[in-house]
């Protein structure tokens, strides 16, 4: 490798450090916003979440009786939300509309009308 394209590397090797320092940084000063949702026989409390196109946030689910799930296949995420633990799922929604979740896991009798709604705005 000639000396040239070497400090060419290295430079280059600088600036991705810095680069990572700074995303590290405004990680740090702009934390993800969290919504708490509490799954109970057979609801999701809220059942409606609206959330920004492209801002980050983090579900964190908990169940107040048996173990449910939360599936929002429009997402590709989903959880098991088992009592005692704190399930958590990111999402960082792209597309604008109203999406559908549910619960997937057979909890009891109301199970199958078990859903929610996320909506994502500009
Ligand atoms: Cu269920």
């Amino acid at each position: 490798m000639n000396p040239k394209r070497r400090r060419l590397l290295a430079a280059g090797a600088v600036s991705a450090i810095a680069g990572a320092s700074f995303a590290a940084c405004v990680l740090a000063q702009t934390p993800e916003q969290v919504i708490h949702i509490t799954a109970r026989k057979f609801a999701f409390l809220p059942g409606e979440i609206t959330l920004k196109q492209g801002v980050p946030v983090v579900l964190e689910f908990v169940t107040a009786d048996v173990v449910m799930g939360f599936s929002a296949p429009d997402f590709k995420a989903r959880a098991d939300i088992i009592p005692g633990q704190v399930a958590r799922v990111r999402l960082v929604p792209q597309q604008i509309g109203s999406f559908d979740f549910v619960c997937d896991i057979f909890c009891g009798d109301g199970h199958e009308g078990m859903s929610g709604k996320i909506h994502v705005v500009a």
